[in-house]
């Protein structure tokens, strides 16, 4: 065995050097956070490299998916997906939110918009759907369905950055959307997120929201919480951001590689990519089958004891973690693809610095060679 574990993501960090400078910076300048120049300028270069006109950095997704829901006055029930990570629906019950779970597409993973309608009544007034691994969603029929019983859209794009196809970034659709840049992002500010908003006034709002409530030195607006982006933090995305095309495509060869190895191995099945977004490869998904040699779990174990910290996103579905089994809506029953896939996935390691030594070793373990 390996005594070095593979990780299933490892964060990409600049050179120590190119940061130096923006730290004298911070140092000299003593302004550390609340909307200091490099707030400023990080919120200006990733509307930039994003190409959306209103975006607003936060000190992590979870608090922009809070602030979301209370800048868009989300009430009673939101539509959403079991399939995603836990913040995804803890955003909801922390604004008191009631979360109506649907199944999701076999396909792509993301919420089945089919299904959609059916699960509204009058208490609804969201969907909070998920771009999984950065798959985009079916923007067009969720907007239509919105449209036509007046629904607010957020989307939870934790995962979707630099995602955009012919029409654009995949950011412009619904009413906001959050990005997060956590250590494990394909974009990290080791703690951080954002909500692209579609309007300068919403912009504004959820601004005055991510700073206790305050327009001015003595005008507080709303009940806001403290969710602002450090110096500290917004500078290192300075850095990052003059790295990550070519992070970006140093993930797209090593998905390519999985591909190429994977796509003949018995029982193993690999996502279709989208054909008309350019995905950013945050993750590698793959489905266990019944016709595959052991079971997922004894893959994941297998991988383990071989050093290679596989996981399994996203098991337990949030439907069947405790807090959330209560809720109608998470039975069973309602939800049979997302049960089976949550009970099937493995996500591979994927990062800029996966060593190819190592992706061989993981491609050896999982084609049982
Ligand atoms: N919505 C969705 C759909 C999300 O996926 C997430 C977060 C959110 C919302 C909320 O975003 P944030 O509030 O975090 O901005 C990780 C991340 O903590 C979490 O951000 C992420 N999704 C989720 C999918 O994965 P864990 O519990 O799996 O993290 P952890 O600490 O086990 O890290 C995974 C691996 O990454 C480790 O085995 C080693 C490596 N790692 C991790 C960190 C933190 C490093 O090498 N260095 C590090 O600093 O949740």
């Amino acid at each position: 065995m390996n005594d070095r574990p593979v990780y299933v993501t490892r964060p990409y960090l600049p050179p120590l050097e190119e940061l130096l400078p923006h730290l004298r910076e911070i140092w000299e300048g003593r302004v550390l956070t609340n909307g200091g120049p490099f707030h400023q300028r990080l919120e200006q270069a990733l509307a930039e490299y994003l190409n959306v006109k209103y975006i607003s950095l936060f000190n992590n997704a979870t608090i922009a998916l809070l602030t979301s829901l209370q800048a868009m006055r989300v009430t009673g029930d939101v539509i959403t997906t079991p399939y995603s990570f836990v913040a995804t629906a803890h955003s909801l019950l922390w604004n008191n939110l009631n979360p109506v779970f649907v199944d999701i597409d076999r396909e792509t993973l993301n919420i089945d918009p089919s299904r959609i309608d059916k699960a509204v009544t009058k208490e609804t007034s969201a969907i909070l759907p998920v771009h999984c691994y950065g798959n985009p969603c079916d923007v067009v029929r969720i907007q239509e369905i919105a449209d036509f019983y007046n629904l607010r859209v957020i989307y939870d794009a934790a995962h979707a950055f630099g995602v955009a196809g012919p029409g654009g970034s995949i950011l412009q659709y619904g009413d906001l959307s959050v990005l997060s840049f956590h250590a494990t992002k394909v974009f990290n500010t080791f703690e951080g997120g954002a909500i692209v908003s579609q309007s300068e006034k919403m912009k504004k709002h959820i601004d005055h929201l991510r700073n206790f409530g305050f327009v001015d030195e003595v005008t507080v607006v709303a009940a806001g919480i403290n969710g602002k982006m450090s110096e500290f933090n917004a500078a290192l995305g300075c850095v990052q951001i003059r790295h990550i095309d070519a992070a970006i495509r140093r993930r797209r060869d090593i998905e390519e590689r999985y591909r190429t190895e994977l796509r003949a191995v018995k029982g193993i099945r690999l996502l279709n990519p989208s054909d008309n977004y350019s995905g950013n490869h945050s993750y590698f998904p793959i489905l266990i089958n019944d016709d595959y040699q052991i079971s997922r779990d004894a893959l994941y174990e297998r991988l383990r004891s071989n050093g290679i910290m596989a996981r399994r996103y996203f098991f337990p579905l949030i439907s069947n973690i405790p807090m959330y089994r209560g809720f109608p809506s998470a039975d069973i029953a309602n939800l049979p693809v997302a049960n089976e896939i949550s009970a099937r996935v493995i996500c591979l390691p994927i990062y800029p610095d996966l060593q190819s030594a190592d992706q061989g070793r993981i491609i050896r373990i999982v084609a049982g060679d």
